[in-house]
């Protein structure tokens, strides 16, 4: 389908734009009192990832009400595991729970890999053809999924960790099962990227969220090769590598065959240029925190950030938009990129 407002794509293939396109990680979900509404009439989380014509009625709201240049498919990097066999819960108020976890050489041979896995997540394939044909080709459909060591970590640990010292041991004990199960869920999630790409997205999102806990060494061994897998395999579309935390391992980040480098917002923008050069298309990285500061504050901060990233850049925040960001400061983010000529 041809997409109207292509900005986001150009930007990724290396053109140079008029001004650069805006979106936001988490702008499909709390911040939007319609989101809260909605999801406050369902059962929980997973109902409304699960039920396809909700996750992309959820997908939809901030194209409305935000007006950024792209939408995010409605979903949660959790799926990946559970159609790998282990399934998740989300606990209101505490995130997510995995009853089921993997201890054992036995616990990677059970688990279901590749095209399998894929196929047990129609209802995801099926939301993106919702939401790629209500969007009438006016934006672009971004797809994401977890990189292979933040899978691996929530896997292993069966929730969020401050440490992740769990899944971390696996490495240092276990070096070769870790390879094992990293290679599965790497193989998993290239069939998955795959599908949701034939359902329709036109640009996939790699989200490493928890690279920042892995020494520089294991994030090389461990990480590196599962990414490079990952961007070697996805032809079709852009692929933007997000890997928080690991402005460490960014010379390894800028060698991968990806069309777009993530940043987070520990990462200055001249470092950034420094080492990945002028020439590179990075993504971010206002401090989310940024918008809870004053309408004036956030429009030079925009501003500032735009001048010094000096094109080749998608704007986004440096992580996930907070749920009780005030709505008219996450506006005011969006239109100032909006009017902003270079
Ligand atoms: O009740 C709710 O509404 C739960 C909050 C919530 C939401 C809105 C969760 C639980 N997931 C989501 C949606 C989601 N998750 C999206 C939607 C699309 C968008 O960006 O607008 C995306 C991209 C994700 C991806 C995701 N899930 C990541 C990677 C991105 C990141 O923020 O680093 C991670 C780490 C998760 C796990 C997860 N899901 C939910 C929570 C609370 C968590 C984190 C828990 C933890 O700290 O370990």
């Amino acid at each position: 389908m041809k997409i109207h407002n292509d900005l986001l794509l150009r930007v990724a293939r290396g053109e140079k734009t008029e001004r650069p396109p805006v979106w936001l990680m988490r702008q499909a979900g709390r911040i939007l009192p319609q989101y809260r509404s909605l999801r406050a009439s369902l059962s929980g989380f997973k109902e409304l990832v699960e039920t396809p014509h909700l996750a992309a009625e959820v997908s939809l709201q901030p194209v409305d009400e935000l007006g950024v240049d792209a939408a995010i498919i409605f979903s949660d990097i959790l799926v990946i595991p559970e159609a790998m066999g282990l399934p998740y819960e989300m606990i209101e108020k505490k995130g997510p729970n995995f009853p089921r976890t993997i201890q054992s050489s036995l616990d990677i041979q059970n688990l279901i890999e590749g095209e399998n896995a894929a196929d047990e997540l129609g209802y995801v394939y099926k939301a993106v053809e919702i939401t790629v044909n209500e969007l009438q080709g006016k934006i672009p459909l971004i797809g994401f999924a977890g990189a292979p060591w933040t899978i691996f970590s929530y896997m292993v640990e069966g929730s969020g960790s401050k440490t992740f010292s769990k899944a971390k041991k696996l490495l240092y004990k276990e070096p070769a099962l870790a390879h094992q199960l990293m290679a599965k869920i790497t193989a998993t999630t290239i069939q998955y990227l795959k599908r949701k790409i034939a359902a329709g997205v036109s640009i996939v999102q790699v989200f490493d969220s928890w690279a920042g806990v892995l020494s520089p060494a294991q994030y090389e061994t461990f990480a590196i090769p599962y990414l490079k897998q990952i961007c070697e395999a996805i032809t079709a579309v852009p692929v933007i590598v997000f890997a928080r935390g690991a402005w460490f391992a960014m010379e390894n980040i800028n060698q991968l065959d990806c069309a777009v480098i993530g940043l987070d917002w520990n990462t200055p923008p001249e470092v950034a240029r420094g080492e990945l050069g002028n020439q590179r298309v990075v993504q971010g990285n206002l401090d989310p925190c940024f918008l809870y500061a004053s309408g004036e504050e956030i429009t030079a901060a925009t501003k500032e950030m735009i001048r010094k990233f000096a094109g080749h850049h998608i704007v986004n925040l440096g992580h996930g938009v907070y749920p009780d960001t005030p709505l008219e400061n996450v506006k005011t983010f969006v239109n100032t990129v909006k009017e902003f000529k270079y």
